[in-house]
């Protein structure tokens, strides 16, 4: 034989045989539902769920005492302080508030939980009493955390409320769980001095910015008969007069979680200690390693339950928490000020949590960038991200490590610098992420992603997809702390025999299923159901199928399945999803109506694209929600809408024949979107009942 060809052909064997290979993994079992119909799988690694991880704790305030014992001199809360606020003004005469901030500060895990106590006691000599409620309202901060387990120490139920809910949910949420401590920011006391005349049961407001007791409670506001403090002043209250601890039971209430819920006032969700151990305890014995070295940045609103299970998960792994806001986060945010830095380059993070509206952000902002760098760059950029793609599925030759470092280096560093440069593991939840988005986030930052599906109700409990699981659209297997179960639900068309895999509602059960909705006996009653041996199960509304590995997928929700006047199902979630690939669209509503046979959408207009589209067409325009009235405008977005309609390959029927469009983005401020971005189809039908009626109407 040719030596030559030997000398050729040998080293290929020797990689071919020694090449990586993706090896199959169960990390889902299928387990017997005791008789019960459907079909439920646990997680293959814990054959019984998890209730805690640490012997003998059993609440949060548990887990907080003895993790700020073990690493009491660790960094544990940092925050920037304010140096300057300055008003911008834009060519067009609008102003702009950009702030300048300074580096993070850091406290000690010992540190803080002297805070906690002083706090627990200065809330006693305040006057809250036993068996009251208090209520936290405000934004993502270190105290936040300090008063949530000042509140826990006393055995307090904390209501968290979010701090963009608009009054009459406000009102409806204090109202109910008569709450007679507020613990909220400068900017909410003046959102509840104004409505303080319905506020009977409130009798405590402690604000905490100092600034935020001068300067909002005047004189006049006075006559609320509340009592003010501020942080600092209670925590002075609590120095001197210390207060025996009163420490709550694993069966106590810890959180009343009001949830913005897609329709009508929000509810409130109860959770106990129990319940959010059990999360965090799942949480952690399956994370990659995460540890003292670690730093997160946390901004999300912790009145939502992946941040608060996020943060407390971090409490338990002596990780250093850095706090700060959507809208100060990269160096590019609206509210920094020019040439100063953002939270990411300022903290450097290496954990973080997202939603997927935030990372599919990201990723336009990430690719608009690159595509206006000119040819080249783009280029450059497409053959890096096709390069890593493609080893993703397991290279032949270990040229790869080194071809991955020229990579990172010419491209995908200046991606990673946008974060901090550091992020390595990114925690996904509030919704299911896009492949499209997970794949390149992962390849352009370089970060594993953890997905977790779950739900306040469930107290985040559910699913997670584990960062060495390389498939992409799944939610991953069910926590160790939860059991999900598939039911059949025929008059959408899905049943657990369904082949080649199970199919049906997701239903989850296991020590995470909150105790129901607060005051709200009949809506627990039909979500809520406990089986003959007592475990609790939540019926999530969500359609979900099992992949033979035991990884769940969701693939549509009940509630959103219209059926058109001639029969047709269409699914609105799974078109809306489709949709929003269409480069003209921000946001989308697809609106069905039983007693129509087409349905129509509203589509919030991207501003860049259908400028440039006008511009390119000479067509013109005074500003956005002019073009947006434009005939012209509306037809190329339907066209648009109908090709990726055809590459998604959705019928026909579910393709909107008819849109309006809109220049006003939906925000989580306007009502119209959930905190985590969702869209809320019943207040944004009522609102544009008008445009829809009108949609219907119209002849074409
Ligand atoms: C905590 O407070 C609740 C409600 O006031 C009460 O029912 C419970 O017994 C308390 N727990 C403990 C351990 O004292
Ligand atoms: C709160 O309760 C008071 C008195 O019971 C009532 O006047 C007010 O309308 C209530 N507000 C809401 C939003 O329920
Ligand atoms: C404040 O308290 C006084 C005396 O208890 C009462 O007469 C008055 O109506 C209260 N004012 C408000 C605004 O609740
Ligand atoms: C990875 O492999 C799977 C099947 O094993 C294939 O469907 C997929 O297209 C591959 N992806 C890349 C980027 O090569
Ligand atoms: C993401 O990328 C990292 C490093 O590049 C890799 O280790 C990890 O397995 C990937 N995870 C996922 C979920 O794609
Ligand atoms: C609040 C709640 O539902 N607690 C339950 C958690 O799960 C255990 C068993 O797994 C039950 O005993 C609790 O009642």
């Amino acid at each position: 034989m040719n030596p030559y060809l030997v000398g050729l052909l040998v080293p290929i064997l020797i990689a071919f045989i020694f090449r990586k290979t993706k090896s199959y993994k169960r990390r889902g079992l299928p387990v017997n539902s005791g008789g019960e119909p459907g079909y439920a799988v646990r997680n293959a690694r814990f054959p019984s769920p998890i209730e805690t991880a640490w012997e003998g704790v059993s609440t949060i305030s548990g887990l907080f005492e003895i993790s700020c014992k073990k690493y009491s001199s660790n960094h544990f809360l940092g925050s920037r302080d304010l140096i300057s606020t300055e008003t911008e003004v834009t060519a067009d005469g609008r102003s702009f508030e950009k702030l300048h901030l300074g580096d993070y500060q850091w406290v000690s895990y010992g540190e803080v939980f002297d805070a906690v106590l002083t706090f627990s006691s200065g809330l006693a000599k305040l006057g809250h009493k036993k068996g009251e409620r208090a209520a936290i309202f405000a934004d993502t901060r270190a105290e936040w955390l300090i008063a949530l387990q000042g509140c826990f120490r006393r055995n307090i139920t904390v209501v968290t409320i979010y701090s963009s809910l608009g009054e009459e949910a406000l009102c409806h949420s204090l109202n109910e769980t008569e709450v007679t401590t507020v613990i909220c920011g400068h900017k909410e006391l003046k959102k509840l001095l104004d409505i303080s005349g319905q506020l009977v049961s409130v009798k405590r407001v402690i604000c905490i910015d100092d600034a935020g007791i001068s300067n909002g409670v005047s004189s006049e506001d006075r006559n609320t008969n509340w009592t003010t403090a501020s942080f600092s002043e209670v925590k002075r209250l609590g120095r001197e007069n210390p207060a025996e601890a009163d420490l709550p039971a694993s069966s106590d209430i810890a959180v009343i979680m009001y949830t913005s819920g897609s329709t009508g006032l929000p509810k409130g969700v109860m959770m106990s200690h129990g319940n959010i151990l059990a999360t965090v305890s799942a949480v952690i014995s399956i994370v990659p390693d995460i540890g003292v070295k670690d730093i997160y940045l946390a901004y999300l609103p912790l009145a939502h339950i992946l941040e608060l299970v996020a943060e407390n998960a971090m409490v338990a792994m002596g990780v250093g928490i850095g706090y700060g806001s959507p809208l100060t986060l990269t160096d590019t945010s609206n509210k920094i000020k020019r040439g100063t830095r953002g939270d990411a380059s300022a903290l450097r993070p290496t954990v973080m949590t997202a939603v997927p509206a935030i990372l599919d952000r990201v990723r336009d902002g990430v690719r608009k960038k690159v595509s206006a760098k000119g040819r080249f760059s783009k280029k450059l950029f497409d053959i890096a991200y096709g390069r890593k793609l493609s080893a993703i599925n397991g290279s032949w030759l270990g040229a790869w490590a080194l071809e991955k470092t020229l990579w990172d280096f010419l491209v995908f560093k200046k991606v990673r610098a946008i974060l901090g440069g550091r992020v390595r593991f990114l925690l996904s939840g509030g919704a299911p992420l896009s492949g499209d988005t997970q794949r390149f986030i992962n390849i352009s930052l370089g970060a594993a992603i953890g997905q977790g599906y779950g739900l306040t109700e469930t107290c985040a409990g559910g699913t997670f997809s584990e960062a060495d699981d390389i498939s992409i659209g799944r939610v991953g297997a069910p926590l160790p702390c939860s059991f999900i179960k598939l039911i059949d639900w025929p008059e959408g068309g899905y049943l657990t025999s369904d082949s080649p895999m199970p199919r049906g509602e997701v239903v989850i059960g296991g020590p995470n299923v909150t105790a129901g909705y607060f005051k709200n006996e009949e809506k627990t009653r039909e979500v809520y159901k406990v089986d003959e041996k007592g475990m609790r199960w939540f019926c999530t509304g969500d359609i979900g199928q099992f992949h033979p590995d035991g990884c769940l997928e969701i693939i549509d929700r009940k509630k959103d399945i219209v059926k058109l006047q001639h029969g047709e199902y269409v699914s609105l979630g799974k078109v809306e999803a489709a949709l929003i690939a269409s480069p003209y669209v921000d946001s989308i509503m697809v609106h069905a109506d039983p007693f129509q046979s087409f349905c129509v959408a509203l589509v919030v207009a991207s501003p860049p694209a259908l400028e440039a589209w006008a511009h390119q067409r000479g067509l013109p325009f005074a500003d956005l929600p002019d073009l947006c009235r434009k005939r012209e405008a509306t037809t190329e977005v339907l066209s648009s809408l109908i090709k990726v309609g055809k590459s998604a390959r959705l019928e026909k029927f579910e393709v909107p024949p008819r849109v309006k469009l809109l220049a006003e983005p939906w925000t989580p401020e306007s009502g119209l979107v959930t905190a985590a971005l969702k869209i809320k189809r019943e207040v944004i039908k009522k609102t544009f009942s008008g445009d829809l009626a009108e949609l219907y109407s119209s002849s074409g």
